[in-house]
């Protein structure tokens, strides 16, 4: 296993890697996926959305975009999932690790390189709070009806801690003022539903690109006996751009209009695959786990912060208690049509820009 542990003097390779992340943030999954598929030891630190921490001080001074993914390795700070990959690729080149982006004058290298180009531009972003604010676009999403106003709630309270947060640091104001910028916008464009249809129609195109070069995969598979991913036989970086799109589709009940049934095929049998595929279960699991993984340490967060003497004796115990029963009946307390799921699953999703 390549290691990157404790500070040392014998270069990067052996400086401590620690990520800034968010459990249910689509570009934090891909960084977490590129870091495990690489194998590599890294020290994570949770910065909630809900809770805003990703604007806290702190932070915005480690990353001015106040964005997660962050990787941190030594004096060199990443604040982008695809340069996370990209540096991760560079700096940790044993054989021994596996490599996320073949050389480029190889056939894979190449289609890996035409893949990310395609995948890596999708508007993750918009499609996400797009399909919260217009609902009507999705087949079977998990997030509750009621979640469109909630979205627009939590933004214009999301904005209000910006100004509040901008006029307590001014050091910070200039990239406060811009995030606020850029969510006004952000929600002026998702909110357009013309604007939506036609991101989804694009996307149709897409996928037909994919489903394509899955069938040449499943037929140079049927000659060769080895099994391959979208590129070739080694999970790429244009896997982890695809899994994790899959899944974000599925969670926001976009599936059914893009495979199944008899639709794109290929694409249906890489998403059942990469489900069994160990670094994907541990870092998107099941798509109804996203909820779930993202409920307990906001819980635990918010309890600590309002009245941090709760967190202490008894009340931990009882605490841990409650939420091991929870987690334990988490089938009926977090299915998707509960009134606690429902509850939780908008108090999180909602506020999690992404
Ligand atoms: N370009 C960045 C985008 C990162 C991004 O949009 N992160 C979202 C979560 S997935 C975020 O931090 N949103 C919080 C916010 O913008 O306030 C990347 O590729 O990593």
């Amino acid at each position: 296993m390549a290691t990157a542990e404790g500070e040392s003097e014998d270069g990067p390779r052996e400086t401590k890697l620690v990520l800034y992340h968010f459990v249910t943030s689509f570009y934090s999954q891909k960084a977490r996926l590129a870091l495990i598929e690489k194998r590599l030891k890294y020290e994570e630190h949770d910065v909630s959305l809900p809770l805003n921490e990703n604007t806290e001080p702190w932070f915005m001074r480690i990353n001015p975009s106040g964005e997660v993914p962050v990787l941190v390795h030594g004096e060199q700070i990443l604040a982008d999932a695809n340069s996370i990959i990209d540096y991760i690729e560079e700096t940790f080149t044993d054989d021994s690790v596996p490599r996320l982006v073949p050389p480029e004058d190889t056939r894979a290298g190449r289609r890996v390189r035409y893949f990310r180009e395609i995948l890596d531009n999708l508007p993750v972003a918009a499609y996400t709070h797009g399909c919260i604010l217009h609902p009507q676009l999705t087949a079977d999403s998990m997030i509750p009806s009621y979640a469109t106003a909630k979205l627009k709630g939590m933004i214009a309270q999301t904005e209000q801690t910006l100004q509040k947060r901008a006029s307590e640091h001014p050091d910070l104001s200039e990239a406060y003022m811009k995030k606020q910028k850029q969510l006004q916008q952000q929600l002026q464009q998702h909110d357009d539903i013309n604007y939506m249809k036609r991101l989804l129609h694009d996307l149709e195109e897409t996928l037909d690109f994919v489903e394509k070069e899955l069938v040449q995969r499943f037929k140079e598979t049927q000659e060769s006996g080895q099994q391959m991913w979208l590129c070739c036989e080694a999970f790429t970086a244009a896997d982890i751009a695809l899994s994790t799109l899959l899944h974000r589709l599925t969670f926001l009940g976009l599936s059914r209009r893009y495979w199944g049934n008899g639709i794109r095929p290929h694409i249906q049998n890489y998403y059942t695959r990469v489900q069994e595929h160990p670094s994907f279960k541990q870092v998107l699991g099941n798509v109804n786990n996203i909820l779930w993984s993202a409920v307990m340490p906001t819980i635990f967060r918010m309890v600590k912060r309002r009245s941090p003497h709760i967190m202490t004796g008894a009340s931990v115990l009882a605490l841990s208690a409650s939420l091991m029963y929870m987690y334990f009946k988490r089938k009926w307390v977090f299915a998707r049509g509960s009134w606690l799921g429902q509850r939780l699953v908008m108090n999180i999703w909602s506020s999690s820009n992404v």
